[in-house]
């Protein structure tokens, strides 16, 4: 294929058989032995009834442009081959009939384009025959115009912060682009202009993530709450930010919600959503097939089984058993951290406190939210009686892929059971472990319908120790493969051993590569690697485990928790990711890492992990390459077109935004999506850098889609920052009176969280008066 500079289509070759940037209409297509196949129906009357081609080709007009490609036929016909506009008046610059036969020629053709837009189409009219056909196509390309740009989104001000704010006694941060060698000068100006701090930058060099000359200027120093802060350099100034240590209290409820609004087989309720309802998803009412009795693949199993309900994974309608179970857990941990935690709030997740319909039922509404999704693990196991009773079906999604918009109850796709696998069903036996002992206090019946659950999914595990998911299952669906299971093992063993204390279980935990071994890779812990999630709980939730083993899981929290402060002081964007670990979902990475560093700081009380937190979610809001928040409703430029065919807003002005507390999965160098792969590399082979692969596009779901597991890093996170943000005190009072003839048994002393505290004698009460003013 050409790489002429002024190459306007994308992915001409068809090379890897791969369809990207194409669309066919009223025909199937498929890329075959690097060239793309389309299999015609016979009588559709209209050359335009049948039509492959791309959109979005830059035209210009008077420029001249050269069409070539290479086709064949299965027997000789004519079609029509059109340079366009690709919506209405669909007015043509360029159409000429052309002559197929059963032989691979080249065909080459100049014009003048009259058109000038950037809605341009390249297509062929493949309709018009009484019998069915193949049409084979290769080489397409049209070159002329002006070269294509580089690719270069427009980033707005050089100075980078989080654009929702700071937390009064937290670190403040910020990046700047600039090329100058020596230090500059900055302010931070209060929302009338008043400056309240000044210094200067330290100059960083070349940040490697973005390939930007940076800066960075802390000014933790000011620590006044208030709204509408700007930093300022060199005459510009970032977006505006609060200090408040109520920062985080919104994020904490908007990022659970999420979870409300992504349920299957339940109608979305406009009172508890505004704007967000819709019928219910799969509930076995036409044109849905699916989820109360749905079918295994074939050769899978000759039964069928009622799945309702769970939560849509993603921007797709499947629903995964190890996914499904990482996002559960998460939530259950988020609640099972308030219980031992040092700073927490825990009404803020009581019930109540979320916008669900089980509001009011006594249970913490986020218990309530992750029952929704374990009652649909649960469904999944296979019953006893069944071949390979016990294991939990990997996953049931629709037979094909669907477009976009698509609301759930409108999906017309087959759905279908898929195998069995190990890691599925070991992702339930450590949830419904999980699950069983938080439920408890609720709920006895289902705390022990958990239980049992649990024990046969890791007994039938064991048995079943190599059933993997395979990696090109990806037909209508993500496949979620894993064939390494050593850290499901493990972390399933920690929650049935923590819930039940029993000896097997720590057995296995003793035998398991990860009782010694990094549950804390570089990469971060993700779906695939679950380790820390067991090592976590060990390190946290009271259990018999011996003390000496519960200190050693503690020393390796602390441990990883400074790798990855360590790395986020190297990034000068201030991110505890490596430049060359910007991956698929890149923002999970780097939340679950500040899971770890906020466990870290749960675990010890030490101010330099609660920074790491803090400065980690600067990154997620805003203090990065892009000047973007990641998070919808979050800052002032925040991505609101994240791949969803529910809140496809993008495509159809009717469908909603992703509601407020949406993360974008984030940069991703594959750049996995024809959207991204055209927008960001075009027909040029220069890749961005690794920040810039993102784009807040509906179609980029390798950079920018939603997903559980994701959001319930976020809710994690979120729920975290509130907590301390909560106990984010003014500076502490001055004692005015020297305090004197107070007996020995009075203890007086200050917390590093600036807390008084005051030990009294029985009988004894306080006075305190608090006076403001300097320490
Ligand atoms: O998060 C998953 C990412 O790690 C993988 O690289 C990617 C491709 O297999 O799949 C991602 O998960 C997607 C899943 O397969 C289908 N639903 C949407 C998920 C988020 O993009």
């Amino acid at each position: 294929m050409t790489t002429d500079p002024r190459e306007k289509v994308f992915n001409g070759g068809f090379d890897n058989n791969d369809t990207g940037g194409w669309f066919a209409a009223g025909a199937d297509m498929s890329a075959v032995g690097g060239k793309l196949q389309v299999q015609v129906p016979g009588g559709r009357r209209q050359p335009y009834d049948v039509i492959v081609g791309q959109n979005d080709i830059r035209l210009e007009r008077d420029a001249q442009y050269t069409i070539s490609f290479t086709a064949s036929a299965g027997r000789p016909v004519t079609i029509r081959t059109q340079v366009q506009l690709s919506d209405e008046p669909y007015t043509a610059t360029w159409s000429q009939n052309v002559g197929l036969d059963p032989s691979l020629k080249q065909y080459r053709y100049s014009f003048t384009s009259n058109l000038d837009t950037d809605r341009g189409q390249v297509s062929f009219q493949l309709g018009g025959s009484d019998a069915a056909w193949t049409c084979t196509l290769d080489d397409v390309s049209l070159v002329g115009g002006t070269a294509a740009q580089p690719y270069r989104p427009d980033t707005g001000s050089p100075i980078r912060v989080n654009q929702v704010g700071y937390l009064p006694s937290g670190p403040k941060h910020a990046t700047v682009v600039s090329d100058a060698q020596g230090p500059l000068s900055w302010q931070v100006a209060t929302s009338t202009g008043a400056v309240a701090a000044s210094g200067h930058s330290t100059p960083r060099g070349l940040d490697a993530s973005s390939g930007q000359q940076v800066h960075t200027i802390d000014f933790s120093s000011l620590s006044t709450p208030g709204t509408g802060y700007t930093l300022r350099l060199d005459g510009q100034r970032s977006y505006p930010f609060d200090i408040a240590g109520s920062l985080y209290e919104r994020l904490r409820r908007d990022a659970l919600h999420f979870f409300y609004l992504q349920r299957s087989g339940i109608a979305i309720d406009n009172a508890l959503a505004p704007g967000y309802s819709r019928p219910a998803g799969h509930v076995g009412v036409p044109p849905n097939q699916g989820d109360t009795s749905v079918p295994c693949q074939p050769g899978v199993g000759d039964y069928t089984l009622d799945v309702h309900g769970g939560w849509y994974d993603a921007g797709d309608q499947g629903k995964y058993v190890v996914n499904g179970g990482i996002a559960t857990a998460q939530l259950l941990s988020q609640y099972e951290r308030t219980k031992t935690a040092r700073m927490v709030t825990s009404a803020a997740l009581d019930d109540g406190s979320l916008s669900i319909p089980e509001h009011g039922n006594h249970v913490p509404d986020i218990l309530d939210e992750a029952r929704w999704e374990l009652e649909f693990l649960l469904r999944m196991q296979i019953p006893a009686g069944k071949p390979n009773a016990g294991m939990a079906h990997h996953k049931v999604h629709d037979r094909a892929w669907t477009g976009l918009p698509c609301l759930p109850d409108q999906d017309p796709q087959p759905r279908e059971l898929h195998p069995p696998s190990t890691a599925a069903t070991l992702n339930l036996a450590a949830t419904a472990a999980q699950a069983a002992r938080l439920y408890g206090p609720f709920d006895t019946a289902f705390a022990d319908r958990c239980l049992a659950a649990a024990r046969t999914a890791w007994k039938a595990a064991q048995d079943h120790p190599g059933m993997f998911a395979r990696p090109d299952d990806s037909n209508g669906g993500g496949p979620y493969d894993d064939t390494d299971v050593r850290d499901e093992f493990y972390w399933s063993a920690a929650e049935l051993f923590i819930t039940t204390g029993e000896q097997p279980y720590l057995d296995a935990l003793r035998s398991s590569p990860y009782w010694t071994g990094d549950a804390f890779h570089d990469t971060g812990p993700d779906w695939k690697f679950v380790a820390a999630l067991g090592r976590i709980d060990l390190a946290t939730v009271p259990s018999k485990l011996p003390d000496g083993d519960r200190d050693a899981a503690r020393a390796s929290v602390s441990a990883a928790a400074d790798r990855y402060l360590k790395t986020i002081q190297d990034q000068a964007y201030g991110v505890p990711l490596g430049e060359n670990d910007y991956t698929w979902g890149s923002n999970s990475i780097i939340l679950n890492k500040l899971v770890v560093i906020a466990t870290a700081f749960d675990l010890t009380g030490e101010r330099r992990y609660r920074d790491g937190v803090l400065e980690g979610l600067d990154f997620i809001l805003g203090r990065n390459a892009l000047n973007q928040s990641y998070v919808t409703g979050y800052g002032s430029h925040f991505s609101h077109n994240q791949h969803s065919r529910m809140y496809a807003h993008e495509l159809d002005p009717n469908l909603p935004q992703p509601p407020l507390g949406s993360v974008a999965g984030g940069p991703n160098p594959g750049l996995e999506d024809p959207k991204a792969q055209k927008a960001l590399l075009g027909t040029t082979t220069e890749r961005p850098k690794p920040q810039f692969c993102y784009l807040d596009d509906i179609q980029s779901w390798s950079t920018n889609e939603v997903a559980i597991n994701w959001n319930s890093a976020l809710s994690w996170v979120a729920s975290f920052a509130a907590d301390v943000g909560a106990h984010d005190t003014p500076p502490a009072p001055v004692i005015a009176a020297p305090l004197t003839g107070l007996p020995d048994d009075v203890v007086i002393t200050m917390g590093e969280d600036h807390q008084v505290n005051v030990v009294l004698p029985p009988g004894w009460s306080v006075l305190v008066q608090a006076s403001t003013g300097a320490r």
